[in-house]
């Protein structure tokens, strides 16, 4: 390896190399250091927060140790590496993931313990000290995380991986309620800085912007080397944060981009005294890093956007493409050593610029850096909803990128080329997948298609999802490719977080049971099915059940601090409570309308008992003690989603003060739903809704976390729900609902025939018409109203909410009447999630599309 530090002088630097903290001792030297000298601070004021800091800035400096080694030993041996490239990363919390999983030496399960007693020796306690850290939130939801999870998964089984994405300043926006409604605040997450970032100041990649592409020469045309004269230029500064696997020490990089501007300045305006306005554009650079997009499965196809897509692909390929230089092998040899993932669409530019580096820069012939591009990408779709999929009108496109639309022009045309030799005339298909789209009323490049036609494979992320987008949305391109290049690799999550971390204590209950204390199931888990064994055991149950109602309690404290101090859900009966929750993005599709009518249905069912005289004994034997949670956030711009939040939120307020239901039903919206409080809601549920309209949900990623957490799931036959019945069994999950096969036959009769609505929502909604819910303005929720009645009801809840009612009165009494069944298909579902850990994901992955190996640490 080169080395700018001559042979003489290495002694010194191999005789002061900085070593791990391996014990109780290392830790608090480590600690007290960074309190003293990093942090400026002293024990007369060292507080949480700076606790926080300085064992993060302790625990990462082990982190750094073993990412050098990781990277050292990587470029020695030089494998084929993978380059994950995803907008968004949902990372949440750093700190007890990374204590978790480095081992700082120890054979225990983590070194989670020895700092724990460290910590509490100094003076201070961990929880409260973890609570200190701000969740790094640069996603929007199940495609950010999944992000998250994905890059776990890469480090524990040690695979070659980075991922590439931007350091937002501002992360998904925090959300309150006032007066029942949603309001946004800026997440400035960065305020107290970030011990878990490297900021990298030596790394910085011009991107450039705009201008024109010369083609004076006369010569040239677009597919030759051709000339993209930039009109603006920023920076793209490196930060990077180290993933640590699970017990290995590998530790991969996270690298995210922040824009900054160039260090040149106008000098034409600067010499004409216009300094303001020479300055002005070049700060204008860090707009472009600023925010997330708080859209969900939404495109809102603004200008920034693109521009922030650009900036990272730009950025990300430069640094791929550097590393790979490094190695002097021909270009050819690119996808032998390289893979890049897309997640989803969003950096689909970087299979144009790859092609635009190597044709414009490198001089290679169009025909050969197309195959070397094809064979280096593969794309993975999340989603069939025609709204979210990006499409971007050719007038801003080409202003923004000119030589990216020419090269996008000239890939279309050889591609159309292709189509037509196979179904020649067949003038109709052409239209249908050509990348750029005609007909709208400006032709737009349609980038799901282009990341298709520059991928060698493309995958869905459900088994019934990828079935879907080959019949549905990529029908044509499996007409032209074949079906061999659509393939699936369903969702996984790391148990590491969202079992160990979110519910250490079932984690505990596991391990024991599988006699595998040091928790190696977590490397492995499919070794859950021993689990079954003990499903018939009362004394297994019983323990499992104590842990549940600990996470409920732990909830139970959550909602209280999160409804100014006044408790909600009434502890004592915490245990026969069922708590029923739906956690997610807002979103018509979701349906958490179905779920809200559900419970107003259950509330007026309720009243309608006592008022024809029913004692409350009997009301309670039919419907029995429920808490209904909700949390998630709408995006700004989506006024249904809004309106689904303040509906529940009124009924909330009704139900909740209603002294006569006594405390049969409650309803609780947690505001401000985000990864570290998925990790106390998760593990606490009975049950959990996971109700989209069939074909919807592209996979879902919630549903596998409250399942490996213990809890039932209601649900429709969507997305992973399919694949999570039939690996845990049918007896132990409540579906319900039309199939996908049938949605469009159901949309088809709600636009053309006359559909009756079902007595049970038809009661619901004359509730809500007649303003029970708001009394001050009986006309706020119509527009929900009228979307089923009026509007073709086109997530289809007027068809399925018989069903979900029916359902619904079925999880009550096995909760109610048989617990010890309820409690074995508990168990039972966890013995067989095993399936579902993002590690299976990986090994998929590495196999089938990337080509690639692990590169494990000697022992
Ligand atoms: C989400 C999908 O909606 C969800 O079903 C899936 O589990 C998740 O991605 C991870 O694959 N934006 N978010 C998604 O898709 C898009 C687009």
């Amino acid at each position: 390896i080169d080395t700018i530090i001559p042979l003489k002088s290495r002694n010194i630097w191999n005789k002061h190399q900085v070593k791990k903290f391996e014990d109780k001792e290392g830790f608090e030297g480590r600690f007290i250091g960074h309190v003293e000298t990093t942090l400026a601070r002293s024990l007369y004021n060292c507080d949480d927060l700076a606790a926080y800091e300085s064992t993060s800035l302790s625990v990462r400096d082990n982190l750094i140790i073993d990412w050098n080694n990781t990277q050292q030993r990587i470029t020695a041996r030089d494998p084929k590496r993978v380059y994950y490239l995803s907008l968004e990363f949902l990372m949440g919390r750093a700190l007890d993931n990374a204590l978790i999983n480095s081992q700082a030496g120890s054979d225990e399960p983590t070194s989670r313990p020895m700092v724990e007693k460290s910590l509490d020796e100094l003076g201070f306690n961990l929880e409260d000290v973890l609570k200190k850290e701000p969740d790094a939130a640069l996603g929007n939801g199940g495609l950010g995380r999944l992000a998250a999870c994905f890059i776990d998964s890469m480090a524990t089984q040690n695979i070659p991986a980075w991922g590439y994405g931007l350091r937002y300043e501002y992360g998904i926006f925090a959300q309150k309620i006032i007066d029942g409604y949603q309001v946004e605040t800026p997440d400035y997450w960065l305020n107290f800085g970030n011990p878990w970032e490297i900021e990298r100041n030596e790394i910085q990649v011009p991107v450039t912007f705009y201008g024109y592409v010369d083609r004076s020469d006369g010569e040239s045309t677009t597919l030759s080397p051709s000339d993209w004269i930039g009109g603006e230029r920023v920076l793209a500064v490196a930060y990077d944060f180290p993933v640590p696997g699970y017990k290995t020490s590998t530790v991969n990089n996270l690298r995210l981009w922040k824009a900054k501007p160039t260090t040149e300045f106008d000098f034409a305006k600067f010499n004409s005294g216009d300094y303001k306005n020479s300055v002005d554009a070049q700060q204008r650079a860090e707009s472009i890093t600023a925010c997330l997009y708080p859209n969900d499965n939404f495109n809102q196809g603004k200008e920034l956007r693109l521009k922030q897509q650009y900036f990272w692909c730009a950025a990300s390929l430069h640094d791929i493409i550097r590393r790979f230089k490094k190695t002097s092998r021909p270009w050819s040899e690119l996808p032998d050593q390289v893979a890049i993932q897309l997640n989803d669409t969003h950096p689909t530019l970087a299979v144009v610029e790859l092609q635009r580096v190597l044709v414009d820069l490198e001089k290679l012939d169009w025909h050969k850096a197309w195959s070397i591009v094809t064979a280096t990408f593969s794309y993975a779709n999340h989603t069939v909803m025609q709204e979210a999929l990006e499409k971007w009108p050719i007038g801003l496109f080409g202003h923004l990128l000119p030589r990216h639309l020419e090269i996008i022009y000239d890939i279309n045309w050889f591609f159309l080329q292709e189509v037509e030799k196979k179904f020649p005339k067949d003038f109709d298909l052409l239209s249908r997948v050509s990348i750029i789209e005609e007909c709208s009323p400006e032709r737009q490049v349609r980038m799901a298609y282009l990341a298709i036609v520059g991928s060698h494979k493309v995958n869905g992320v459900a088994e019934l999802h990828s079935e879907l987008i080959k019949k549905t949305i990529f029908k044509d391109f499996v007409k032209v490719y074949g079906s061999q290049k659509f393939t699936n690799v369903t969702n996984g999550i790391t148990p590491r977080r969202w079992l160990k971390q979110a519910n250490p204590k079932l984690a505990e209950l596991i391990g024991k049971a599988l006699n595998d204390p040091k928790q190696n199931f977590l490397l492995d888990m499919p070794k859950l099915t021993e689990l079954a064994k003990k499903a018939d055991d009362p004394e297994f149950q019983k323990a499992w059940d104590l842990v549940k109602a600990n996470n409920k309690l732990q909830l139970a404290d959550l909602i209280k601090d999160t409804n100014n101090g006044v408790d909600i859900i009434d502890r004592e009966h915490i245990k026969d409570t069922l708590f029923d929750i739906q956690v997610k993005r807002i979103h018509e599709y979701k349906r958490q309308q179905m779920n809200i009518f559900g419970v107003i249905y259950r509330y007026l069912a309720m009243k309608k008992m006592l008022k024809e005289g029913s004692t409350i004994e009997e009301v309670a034997k039919k419907y029995p003690r429920k808490a209904s949670i909700f949390g998630g956030k709408s995006a700004p711009g989506y006024y249904m989603a809004k309106l689904i939040i303040k509906l529940i939120n009124s009924v909330a307020e009704i139900v909740n003060d209603d002294a006569e239901i006594v405390d049969l039903l409650k309803v609780v919206f947690i505001p401000d739903y985000n990864v570290s409080k998925a990790e106390i809601i998760i593990p606490a549920s009975d049950l959990s809704e996971h109700i989209s309209t069939a074909g919807t949900e592209a996979s879902g990623t919630s549903n596998m976390k409250f399942v490996m957490n213990g809890g039932l799931i209601i649900g429709t036959v969507d997305g992973a729900n399919v694949e999570i019945t039939r690996e845990i069994g049918e007896d132990n999950i409540f579906l319900f609902g039309n199939l996908s096969e049938h949605v469009e036959e159901l949309r088809y009769n709600h636009q053309y025939k006359k559909t009756e609505l079902p007595p049970e929502l038809a009661q619901v909604l004359k509730s809500i018409e007649s303003g029970v819910f708001s009394p001050e303005n009986p006309n706020e929720f119509k527009p929900l109203i009228d979307s089923i009645k009026s509007h073709g009801d086109y997530y289809l809840v007027s068809d399925d909410f018989e069903s979900y009612v029916a359902t619904q009165e079925l999880v009550d009494e096995v909760y109610h009447t048989q617990k010890n069944d309820w409690i074995k298909k508990s168990i039972l579902s966890v013995a067989n999630i095993g399936f579902f850990s993002s590690d299976r994901c990986i090994e998929e992955y590495s196999e089938t599309i990337w080509n690639v190996e692990p590169v494990k640490p000697e022992t």
